[in-house]
């Protein structure tokens, strides 16, 4: 008995030791390539980092969420292929926000109270976003958000007179509303040559602002604003808003929210007899409103973020390492932005963590790093203002013909 019981201590003492040395180093590998120059012996210690994504990956948007969630899982795999953060592992830490800013906060606290996150990636919904900005900045974590399109992120609600930055944590990598509203406008007065608009939004954070800046340029060009309505965003059954605005005859409907709504409106729009064409911005451009709108997608726009990512030379790589990584879900809209916001934050984290002990105590140099951002990315330059916005702001308007989404007009923009 007595030989059994000292058998058992020295196997737990074993366990023991093999576990206090896996704490130190979770994911300890043996890397023969690790260090050729150093000359030292081959065998280094990774640490782990991790990458916070916090998106809809689930919901009636969640198309844009997952292609996000799987344009950083890429940018993470390659990085990690390359050891692109020496002596370090990245992790994607992945959570679903739902497109809820209650479920975001509650992410975001989550991901904050984990000290080997280093930075986060997303929101999708600029909604949520206003939710996770804040807590992530209390913990001093970078958040970088490929899709946030709702101009108060960056500079406040007085945005255009005085802007303010809110979150010295904060960047994005798309052009805002306040460039994509009156984009929109401008395509449908002056390319379109349609004068007499009615508009709706869902109330959310995103879509009340894009009509706002659509309403401002579209009257500035001289257009007239039929009929301005709003809708819940959850409301699929949309003939009472489609009743007020057809009483006015507008020549064309812009839409501020998501394909989730977008794809029923343009269904309803039509079958209720009003065949003017809808307009969105990125919240629609999605191969799902083409789904959802069925029969009736043919002739709506969309514009979104960017040029078309299957067009651009510098994305070619991207786009073929996508396909042959095999994910199940498209890149949609903002998986190419998603990998180019992933690259800047481990860019950002390998001088962060070039001489930590430590995740948590590097996130400030990590913000640091951020602000300085510069590199030739899949989309472009990528490189951030002084209030976080990007550098390189381009928008494509599309079309949705023949069941795909075809580009009428590629803009890029200085302001
Ligand atoms: N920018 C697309 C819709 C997401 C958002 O900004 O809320």
């Amino acid at each position: 008995m007595r030989q059994r019981s000292a058998i058992r201590i020295g196997l737990a003492l074993v366990a023991a030791s093999l576990a206090l040395s896996a704490c130190g180093s979770r994911g300890a590998t043996t890397d023969p390539e690790s260090d050729p120059s150093s000359g030292n012996p081959t065998t280094q210690q990774q640490k782990v980092v991790k990458i916070g994504v916090i998106a809809p990956f689930s919901g009636e948007n969640s198309a844009f969420g997952l292609g996000i969630r799987n344009g950083a899982d890429l940018a993470i795999k390659q990085a990690n292929e390359q050891n692109a953060i020496p002596g370090w592992k990245i992790e994607l830490a992945a959570e679903d926000d739902e497109g809820q800013p209650d479920v975001g906060k509650n992410a975001a606290t989550k991901v904050a109270g984990d000290d080997e996150v280093g930075a986060v990636v997303g929101t999708f919904n600029s909604g949520v976003a206003q939710q996770t900005a804040p807590v992530l900045n209390s913990a001093n974590i970078a958040q970088v958000s490929p899709a946030n399109t709702n101009d108060t992120l960056t500079r406040g609600n007085d945005f255009e007179a005085n802007p303010q930055r809110l979150y010295p944590n904060y960047f994005r990598l798309c052009a805002t509303d306040g460039i994509q509203g009156p984009f929109g406008a401008q395509y449908l007065y002056n390319d379109l040559k349609i004068t007499e608009v009615a508009t709706i939004h869902d109330k959310k954070t995103y879509g009340q602002g894009i009509v706002e800046a659509f309403t401002k340029e579209f009257e500035k060009l001289g257009g007239t604003i039929v009929a301005a309505e709003t809708v819940d965003a959850k409301e699929k059954d949309l003939g009472a808003v489609i009743s007020k605005i057809q009483s006015k005859n507008p020549k064309a409907v812009y839409y501020g929210g998501e394909y989730g709504q977008a794809g029923p409106l343009a269904a309803q729009l039509e079958s209720a007899g009003l065949d003017v064409p809808l307009m969105g911005g990125d919240g629609i451009k999605s191969d799902e409103f083409i789904k959802l709108a069925q029969d009736s997608a043919s002739g709506n726009y969309g514009s979104s973020v960017g040029a078309p990512t299957n067009e651009l030379p510098t994305a070619s790589k991207f786009v073929a390492d996508y396909e042959k990584a095999g994910y199940s879900e498209p890149m949609e809209a903002f998986g190419a932005y998603s990998f180019d916001s992933t690259n800047a934050v481990i860019k950002a984290l390998a001088v962060a963590l070039k001489d930590a002990t430590d995740v948590k105590s590097a996130r400030p140099k990590v913000i640091e790093a951020l602000a300085v951002t510069d590199f030739e990315g899949v989309t472009g330059k990528v490189g951030f203002d002084e209030f976080g916005d990007p550098v390189n702001k381009v928008l494509t308007m599309y079309e949705v013909e023949g069941g795909k989404w075809v580009k009428a007009k590629t803009e890029a923009f200085n302001k």
